[in-house]
């Protein structure tokens, strides 16, 4: 990478003295009897070559992303109720991005070539035409409204968690490094919590307020536990600085924010087990694997610890960059049967049992 740089670093700066040279060059102009500076037919005619060469450079790199790196984004897959409406959205977007991008770019270079200068030829010119200007007006202002329109739509759908459905309140707590979660307990009610509040002493690391009766009851755990089908409705804080909330398979993502408190909410709905199993996720772990086990071999020839095979897991990520050791800052989230969250949430400390006594 650091040579890579160089090269660049070194590349740049002979192009920036070879412009100096050429304006050199050019200030002289007047000067030389025989003037080379002006373009004649056969420059004009090789810049038109390249304008065509390079609208089939970026087709033929366009082409080749979609081959090797075309199952990468998540459009498919998704593990909660709002995702499918997410993901349509974004291939219908990505779909009129692709098609107007193969457009323009098309005319944009082969114009260049047809109109190239050419001894002898006069530029038309050509002032308006009422018909033309209505058609690239109306066609981006139907598309554009219909993707906003379906966007707001979305987004309402996403963003209005009824409570009347009796959310899993689960409280996120971002900090350098690492991620918390909290629970209500049995009531369903976080305890009231405030950084100021927060006593390493006593073990109290999260700044819940001792006093306050709905926080006795409290469970604050460092892997997620979701039960299947029912709606969660998450309560994002940060103890330090910007860091954003993101769980990628669940479509979701806000930002935790030091001194206010924000919320998303969606409604897990395929389990861990059920996605391990699904044919696309098999896939991608096999090719995880494969590409862990050339590098183990690499490892063992050099006489170090081989890699260990990968198992998928949902994880929750942060994704503002927040520090040093950002890139390693995420949670493990276990999406069950409501049986299995059950039993594993009545083996979790309460907080009023989890602080230190002095
Ligand atoms: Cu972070």
């Amino acid at each position: 990478m650091t040579t890579l740089l160089s090269i660049l670093v070194l590349v740049f700066i002979f192009v920036a003295i070879w412009q100096m040279v050429k304006i050199f060059d050019l200030t002289q102009a007047g000067k030389a009897s025989d003037n080379n500076q002006v373009a004649n037919d056969t420059d004009n005619r090789i810049n038109g070559y390249l304008m065509i060469g390079f609208l089939i450079f970026i087709y033929v790199i366009t082409i080749m992303c979609f081959v090797m790196y075309g199952d990468l984004p998540l459009t498919s897959n998704s593990a909660s109720e709002h995702g499918p409406g997410l993901d349509s959205l974004m291939v219908i977007s990505m779909a009129v991005i692709f098609f107007v991008q193969t457009v323009t770019q098309f005319l944009l270079h082969y114009f260049a070539y047809k109109y190239r200068g050419e001894k002898g030829k006069k530029a038309l010119f050509y002032a308006d035409n009422n018909t033309l200007e209505a058609i690239w007006t109306i066609i981006p202002v139907i598309v554009l409204a219909g993707l906003i329109i379906q966007g707001l739509f979305t987004w309402t759908e996403i963003m209005n968690v009824d409570e009347e459905n009796d959310p899993l309140i689960v409280e996120l707590y971002a900090q350098q490094f690492n991620w918390k979660a909290r629970y209500g307990g049995a009531d369903n009610q976080l305890g009231k919590a405030n950084v100021r509040l927060i006593d390493i002493d006593r073990a109290n690391i999260l700044g819940v307020d001792e006093a306050d009766p709905n926080a006795q009851d409290d469970v604050i755990v460092t892997e997620l536990h979701l039960p299947v089908g029912r709606p969660v409705l998450f309560k994002m804080r940060s103890q330090d600085v910007l860091h954003s909330a993101y769980m990628p398979h669940f479509r979701a993502q806000m930002n935790c924010v030091p001194g206010m408190i924000t919320q998303f909410g969606f409604t897990p709905s395929v389990t861990t087990v059920e996605m391990r199993e699904t044919q696309e996720m098999q896939e991608k772990v096999k090719n995880i694997n494969n590409i862990r086990r050339e590098k183990s071999k690499a490892l063992l020839a050099k006489n170090e610890d081989p890699l260990d095979p990968y198992t998928f897991d949902y994880l929750l990520l942060c994704n503002k960059i927040c520090g040093t050791s950002h890139y390693n800052m995420q949670m493990k989230i276990i999406v069950e049967t409501q049986e299995e969250y059950d039993a594993w949430m009545k083996e979790q400390k309460l907080f009023a049992n989890s602080l230190v006594k002095n």
